[in-house]
C-alpha cells in the first residue's frame, strides 16, 4: 500500500543515511496523506523501541518560509531516539546533510488540546528552554513540496535542550546569536516566531487536536527556527546564546 510503501522508504533513508527522491508518480501524495505517512514512519520508530517525546512546530518564521521556499505552518513528532544531549557530540556521517537551527523548547506541564488562548497556552507550560534543532531531508538536495516534507516528519532528526527556565519567562523579544567555533553563523530574535513563540505553542495544540491529537503533560514543543538553518560540517562547536534565556551547545565529531 502506498503510505507504508513511502514511509518505509523514507524511513530506510534515514536509517542509511542516503538520500532518497522526492514524492512522484503514483507515490505523490497529498497533505493529509503526508500526515498518514509521517504517522506510519514513526510507529516503525517506536516499534523499535523509541517513545515519543512531544512535537515540532515547522515554517512558524519567515526565515525558514523563505529559505525552502513553502508557506504553510506544518508539524512533527520528536522521538526519544532523537534526543541529543546538552554538551554532547555527534557523528554527521549518520545523516544525509545536516543542518542546525535556533529554537525555543516548551515542556507542558497540563494537557492542551484544540482551540486555546495563548494564555491558556502559556497556564499549561512548566518550563521553558534554549534549544538547537538538528534537521536533515531525507530528500535529494535538502528540496521537497509541502506534502513532501510532513512525510518526512518535517526533516526532524535531532535536538538539544538547554537549561530549564521558569514557566513565566518572557520569550517574545529575545535576542539569540548561534555561532560555531565561537564565530557568529546566524543572528535573531524570538520575535521571528509567529511574532511570539506561544502562539507556536496554541498552533500545536490545534494542528494536533486536526489529527486527533493532544500535547500531553511531560511532552516538550520545540516552537520552530527563528533564523534560517546553517549546514553542519565536522569538527564544529556550535553554541546559541539567548537574552534571558541561557545558552545551549553540542559539537560535531572530526572525521576519522
Ligand atoms: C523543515 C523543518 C522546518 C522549522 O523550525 O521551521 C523546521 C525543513 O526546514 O527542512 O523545523
Ligand atoms: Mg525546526
Amino acid at each position: 500500500m502506498k503510505i507504508q510503501r513511502i514511509a518505509q522508504r523514507l524511513d530506510e533513508a534515514a536509517r542509511l543515511a542516503q538520500a532518497t527522491l522526492q514524492l512522484s508518480g503514483e507515490d505523490t501524495v497529498t497533505l493529509d496523506e503526508a500526515y498518514q505517512v509521517q504517522r506510519q514512519l514513526i510507529e516503525q520508530r517506536l516499534a523499535r523501541g523509541a517513545r515519543q517525546v512531544g512535537m515540532k512546530m515547522g515554517f512558524t518564521s519567515r526565515a525558514k518560509m523563505a529559505q525552502m521556499g513553502v508557506s504553510d505552518l506544518i508539524w512533527g513528532r520528536l522521538t526519544s531516539d532523537m534526543w541529543i544531549e546538552e554538551g554532547g557530540s555527534i557523528d554527521l556521517s549518520r545523516y544525509v546533510h545536516p543542518r542546525v537551527e535556533p529554537e525555543v523548547c516548551f515542556l507542558l506541564g497540563k494537557r492542551l488540546q484544540g482551540q486555546v488562548t495563548p494564555l491558556q497556552a502559556l497556564a499549561a507550560v512548566e518550563a521553558v528552554a534554549p534549544a538547537l534543532e538538528v534537521i536533515d531531508s531525507r530528500y535529494r538536495d535538502f528540496k521537497f513540496s509541502l506534502p513532501d516534507v510532513v512525510a518526512d516528519n518535517a526533516s526532524s532528526s535531532g535536538f538539544v535542550v538547554g537549561g530549564w527556565q521558569r514557566p513565566d519567562t518572557n520569550l517574545d523579544n529575545l535576542g539569540l546569536v548561534m555561532s560555531f567555533d565561537g564565530r557568529a553563523v546566524e543572528m535573531g530574535s524570538t520575535a521571528a516566531i509567529l511574532g511570539a513563540p506561544v502562539r507556536a505553542l496554541v498552533a500545536a495544540a490545534r494542528l494536533a487536536a486536526q489529527h486527533g491529537e493532544a500535547l500531553e503533560p511531560g511532552s516538550l514543543v520545540l516552537a520552530g527556527a527563528a533564523t534560517a538553518a546553517v549546514a553542519l560540517r565536522p569538527g564544529v562547536a556550535v553554541r546559541c546564546e539567548f537574552q534571558h534565556l541561557g545558552s545551549v551547545a553540542f559539537q560535531t565529531l572530526r572525521e576519522e
